[in-house]
């Protein structure tokens, strides 16, 4: 299978922290506390767009990171929430967490999303902790850190156009001059024996290629295994039909392109109505042979009679290729456009949806395990601890203070003098240290 890989790291923005603060009046000398909430972070979302064809575009940047929130402010004012952050990826990309290469989502229809990075909550600011014997708390909660993920986004590539002609005319060539790809290419019939596929970069879009093996006459019969190659060609949006213009095999161009025309026909009418437009290759030798400037001139009177778009080109020296692909392009967002016009199904549409699971449906979340590092230190680690510790405020006694009572109430410390924690002794979460000691 052919298959379009791109890995990035993503980072959902912080929780903005709550503000300490208090009213201040003129003569009134310790008003109650105001300290606003801090804003929520953004998101890092995944979303299908129909445009897009290949993941080309998140190889340039690897990294993603949506806005933190606001901090909240005095006076109860909240902080403003970050913005989501909105990766735009084709229709049918498969995405993988990259740590436990879990399957995350499938968004296989256009306008579907995913979220993929849940922006950090906000903390709530210090008004909210007053009570009736708690008039004037000097601490805040910090904002929630956003969560980093690597994720692997993986695309099978489906080509949009095939290229399609007579054995040694140079399909493989055009492939190669004009992708990434590097098929085997010689002057021989069937050196291609299954299809070949690359992307094609233009400034402002990009879609794949397939360089399909050669057909010849009796392949709507089967021969030389035309009926596997046609069947490929039938799950192409449109065709490139490549013709030795130079007839440097001894053929008239004219009768080359009917040979393959035929063949299609015979398979199924339906392949006669793919756009298709034809490239004249080997003009660089045209000059030289004999008579070959009269039968190309055979051909193009019949392509212009037929109303078929065609260039003349050299696959070898690469002229002209450029002006067939920006055609091509061109050709394909048209019929793009007449797809999506008939039937397009709707964007965003919330029903589509689909959430990360939330912390607390995690049976291991308030797991908390203890170990105990070379230098002596205890280390703790843990899904709902590591939370408390990220949303902890370490410049204030209050949020602290919080952390400590997680850790005395929740038992904590109790199983780690069990262990023999003693005064002095430190306690590790993630490289953060606390010395020990007894309040009794
Ligand atoms: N002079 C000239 N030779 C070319 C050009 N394009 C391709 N060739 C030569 O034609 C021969 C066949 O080219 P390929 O690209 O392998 O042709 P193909 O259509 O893929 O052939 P099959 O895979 O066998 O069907 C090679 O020797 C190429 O170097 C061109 O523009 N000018
Ligand atoms: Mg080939």
């Amino acid at each position: 299978m052919f298959v379009d890989k791109a890995t990035i790291v993503i980072k959902s923005g912080k929780g903005g922290d709550g503000a300490v603060s208090f009213r201040r009046e003129p003569f009134v000398p310790n008003g109650g506390p105001n300290g606003g909430n801090g804003g929520k972070g953004g998101s890092v979302v995944f979303e299908a767009a129909q445009g897009l064809r290949t993941l080309m575009d998140l190889r340039y940047m690897k990294k993603y990171k949506a806005q933190p929130g606001q901090d909240g402010m005095g006076s109860n004012k909240f902080g403003k929430g970050g913005e989501d952050l909105v990766i735009k990826v084709p229709v049918g990309s498969v995405l993988i967490d990259e740590a436990t290469d879990s399957f995350m989502a499938d968004l296989s229809e256009d306008g579907m999303r995913f979220v993929a990075a849940l922006g950090g909550k906000g903390g709530r600011g210090n008004s909210n902790f007053k009570n009736s014997v708690r008039q004037a708390p000097n601490f805040a909660e910090a904002g929630t850190q956003g969560q980093e993920r690597t994720v692997l986004i993986e695309l099978k590539l489906i080509a949009d156009i095939g290229i399609i002609g007579l054995p040694n005319v140079g399909k493989s060539t055009l492939l190669s001059a004009s992708t990434g790809a590097n098929p085997k290419i010689a002057n021989y019939h069937f050196t291609t024996i299954s299809p070949n596929l690359g992307v094609v970069e233009l400034s402002n879009t990009s879609f794949v290629l397939a360089d399909i093996p050669g057909l010849i006459e009796g392949a709507a019969a089967g021969a030389g295994l035309g009926h596997d190659f046609l069947k490929h060609i039938e799950r192409t949006k449109m065709l490139i039909h490549v013709v030795d213009a130079s007839g440097s095999e001894g053929r008239r161009p004219l009768g080359d392109f009917n040979t393959i025309q035929g063949e299609m026909e015979a398979y199924s009418p339906l392949l006669m109505k793919k756009p298709q437009i034809a490239a004249l290759n080997k003009t660089d030798i045209v000059e030289g042979a004999a008579g070959a400037a009269e039968a190309l001139a055979e051909l193009t009177g019949y392509l212009d009679r037929e109303g078929i778009e065609y260039f003349k080109i050299s696959a070898a020296a690469g002229s002209g290729v450029r002006e067939l692909m920006n055609a091509a392009a061109g050709r394909l967002a048209e019929i793009e456009r007449e797809g999506t016009a008939a039937g397009a199904p709707a964007w965003g549409d919330q029903s589509k949806w689909m959430r990360v699971s939330r912390v607390e449906d995690d049976p291991d979340y308030r797991e908390i395990q203890i170990s105990q590092d070379e230098d002596g230190a205890f280390a703790l680690s843990g899904k709902h601890l590591y939370k408390i510790f990220d949303s902890t405020n370490f410049n204030d006694a209050g949020s602290l203070g919080y952390l400590n009572k997680f850790l005395v109430s929740g038992g904590i410390i109790r199983m780690l003098k069990e262990r023999g924690l003693g005064d002095g002794d430190t306690i590790r979460i993630k490289d953060f240290d606390m010395e020990w000691y007894d309040d009794e």
